[in-house]
């Protein structure tokens, strides 16, 4: 398979396992990425994981997986509620996008029902904690 996939993660999840371990679980950023790395072999597919608390960082890298990345993993965190600016960057990259989200954000505030990513998203996996990573590795696998 022809290019990495990029696992592209939003603000504050830099944070995890350090606070709110009822809502996000209690593995840390690295954590996940090891479990996303571990998949990812298996799968036979190569990844880029990263995480920015800066928007126009996000934006950045959407648009530079626009130059070989075969698909995008993305958990905007707070800004997949607010960020017009990663919409837009979203629908000029032709690459599938599976938005992520640890917890189940339809079962949380009002506020995080609505999501910018959603629009542009071939699917979306949330409530299932660090294991939406990897099923979202597995619906790019088989759309490879
Ligand atoms: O459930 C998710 O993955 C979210 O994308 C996480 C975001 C939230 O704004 C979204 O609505 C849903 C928040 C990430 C912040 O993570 C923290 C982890 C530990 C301590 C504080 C924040």
């Amino acid at each position: 398979m022809a290019g990495k996939i990029f696992i592209l993660n939003g603000p504050n999840l830099n944070l995890l396992g350090v606070r709110q371990p009822e809502i996000y679980g209690s593995e840390t950023l690295a954590d996940i990425e090891a479990l996303c790395a571990a998949r990812a072999k298996d799968l036979g597919l190569a990844i880029d994981f990263r995480q920015s608390n800066v928007e126009g960082e996000l934006v950045g890298w959407i648009q530079e997986a626009r130059d070989g990345a075969a698909g995008i993993i993305l958990n905007a965190a707070a800004y997949t509620h607010t960020s017009i600016a990663i919409l837009d960057a979203l629908k000029a990259v032709d690459i599938p996008v599976i938005e992520v989200h640890l917890s189940n954000v339809f079962a949380r505030e009002d506020f995080r029902h609505h999501s910018y990513v959603s629009l542009a998203a071939t699917g979306v996996i949330c409530g299932f904690g660090s294991a939406g990573y990897l099923l979202a590795l597995e619906a790019l696998a088989k759309q490879q």
